[in-house]
């Protein structure tokens, strides 16, 4: 999960692997296979040495990497019509075809990979670490549930046989936290990265500031942190990351091929900041701190220069601080700033953004305003036919999908999901999946979609626990949407392979919303599971 593009199993190819298993790698692939060691040492009790030697030998994990590595199958496709549905458990679904219909794009590209296990042993193949470091969660998805423990497991560690040849379908695959309603340390953005690299997303949308709280320290600006950082809705006291904070979270994140995408939301959205720079306010007045849920009655005051220089200093700070091309304007629901000074307003904003050198990502109320090059609107609709969007990816603009009543992980599961919102309706897993990101908007051709990001918006969310509750069992599937070819997409197949996917969330201990529209096994995992995070995780239906 998400669905390989190829799966050519070879039921004598199954691998067990050993105590006296060890990884090669090409030096430059080092790090992930120092990686895949970590997620699999504590549940085997194995040493699983790296080594740099890329020799393949008996009974070994090697990850190679060579930048013209190729998918090397037949292109024939494998899918022989009506073939029966396969069992969940073999993970695999006959997905045959090739990714562009005529099979002649055999390069594996910046994020693809080939995994080939025999009996002899698992090699993975790759252009690129991040490729091999997607070939990596696959390969840790093909060991059983037990392979997530965080104690040894008395465990046969046997790997289905067969080839896998992967590539993604869209190259934007993310999630956003909103870190502003409520605050989120460090360890708990780390975790969510984990959540996101096992799903091969590699975009993490960080909603930096909003009116219940400024959660970025700016040295030049320093109390929007100090003042505007110290709230959040309900009162809690909030917080904010330290320069060194963010930077700790984008190298962690880079590590496992996850690119940080920093919003500051502009011209709305600021009542924090306005209460930290009354100047910033159109009536120069600090208003008070906002602890509630309210949105749209903030903006700074876009006919004053000292605006212009609070919006070039902060986004010049965010992008020094940021690897990533991406710098997100915010824009949205800025509903007391007139149209025309609206459009002036994103007109400077974006052009001191292009002066960071970053390219603009912004929610799609941007649309209506001027195209600057590389533009990338983030649609969060609810009604596929948005004649301005369509108009601005006329102009050029390529466009992330979010839309509210399918990705929205704020959105309730069901009427008596504790919390969340419902604006958007309810979304449950199928409701999550059962939408092309290709098709989805009118006017929105698959090649102006850049890809999909699951928005977590947090006014109702506070912990960690709570987080992977929304989390999962949606973004698995958002995040199959971004990841596999269209043919792949299939509920009945998505749902049998969730299903067996769900113990191992249980038994590493992340907690998540047992959906009745998913067959959960009903035998509880085999192993003892780990003392259980606060609060105790939803496990699967008895
Ligand atoms: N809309 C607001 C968010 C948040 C959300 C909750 C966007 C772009 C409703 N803006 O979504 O700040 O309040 O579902």
């Amino acid at each position: 999960m998400p669905a390989p593009e190829r799966v050519l199993p070879d039921p004598d190819g199954d691998f067990t692997l050993t105590p006296d298993a060890a990884l090669r790698i090409d030096p430059a692939g080092r790090d992930v296979a120092d990686q895949l060691a970590g997620w699999l040492r504590p549940a085997t009790g194995f040493p699983l040495p790296v080594t740099d030697t890329a020799d393949p030998v008996e009974g070994r994990l090697t990850l190679t990497l060579s930048p013209t590595a190729a998918a090397d199958i037949p292109t024939q496709d494998t899918r022989s019509a009506g073939a029966a549905p396969r069992d969940a458990r073999d993970g695999g679904t006959p997905t045959g075809g090739t990714r562009d219909g005529d099979g002649d794009d055999d390069a594996l590209g910046d994020e693809g990979y080939r995994l080939d296990v025999t009996a002899a042993g698992v090699r993975i193949v790759a252009a690129t670490p991040a490729g091999l470091f997607h070939g990596a969660q696959t390969l840790r998805q093909l060991l059983p549930a037990a392979v997530e423990s965080t104690t040894p497991v008395a465990e046969r560690w046997v790997m289905p046989g067969g080839t896998v040849v992967d590539r993604p379908r869209f190259p934007y695959r993310g999630a956003m936290l909103d870190v502003a309603r409520h605050f989120f340390g460090v360890r708990d953005v780390l975790r969510v990265v984990d959540h996101l690299a096992r799903y091969k997303l590699n975009h993490l949308h960080l909603h930096l500031t909003d009116d219940q709280g400024w959660r970025i320290a700016v040295d030049s600006w320093p109390r929007l942190a100090e003042v505007g950082g110290a709230t959040e809705v309900g009162g809690g006291p909030g917080g904010w990351y330290t320069r060194d904070d963010y930077r700790r979270i984008v190298a962690y994140a880079a590590r496992r091929h996850v690119t940080v995408v920093p919003e500051i939301d502009l011209p709305g959205h600021t009542n924090a900041a306005l209460v930290a720079y009354p100047e910033l306010a159109p009536d120069k007045t600090a208003p008070p701190p906002y602890t509630g849920t309210e949105v749209g009655f903030s903006y700074v005051d876009p006919a004053d220069e000292r605006t212009y220089a609070f919006v070039a200093d902060v986004l010049g700070e965010v992008a020094a601080l940021t690897p990533g091309p991406w710098l997100h304007l915010g824009g949205d629901e800025a509903f007391k700033v007139p149209a025309e000074s609206y459009r002036a307003f994103v007109a400077r904003a974006q052009a001191l953004v292009a002066a960071t050198g970053k390219t603009v990502v912004g929610w799609h109320q941007l649309a209506p305003t001027e195209h600057v090059d590389g533009r990338v609107l983030q649609w969060w609709g609810t009604n596929g036919d948005d004649p301005d969007t369509a108009e601005a990816v006329r102009r050029g603009a390529r466009v992330i999908l979010s839309p509210g009543n399918h990705a929205y992980l704020d959105m309730k599961y069901a009427p008596d999901t504790p919390i969340g919102h419902d604006w958007a309706g309810l979304i449950d897993v199928r409701r999550a999946y059962e939408w092309d990101p290709g098709s989805h908007v009118q006017g929105v051709p698959a090649e102006a979609v850049l890809g999909v990001e699951a928005p977590l918006w947090t006014e109702s969310v506070t912990t960690l626990a709570e987080i992977e509750y929304m989390f999962f069992p949606r973004l698995p599937a958002v995040a199959e949407l971004g990841w596999s070819p269209r043919e792949t997409h299939d509920w009945s197949r998505f749902r049998s392979r969730l299903a067996a996917h769900g113990p191992r969330w249980t038994t590493a201990g992340i907690t998540f919303h047992p959906s009745p529209e998913i067959p959960w096994p009903s035998t509880p995992p085999q192993i003892p599971t780990q003392p259980t995070p606060h609060p105790a995780p939803i496990t699967t239906t008895p």
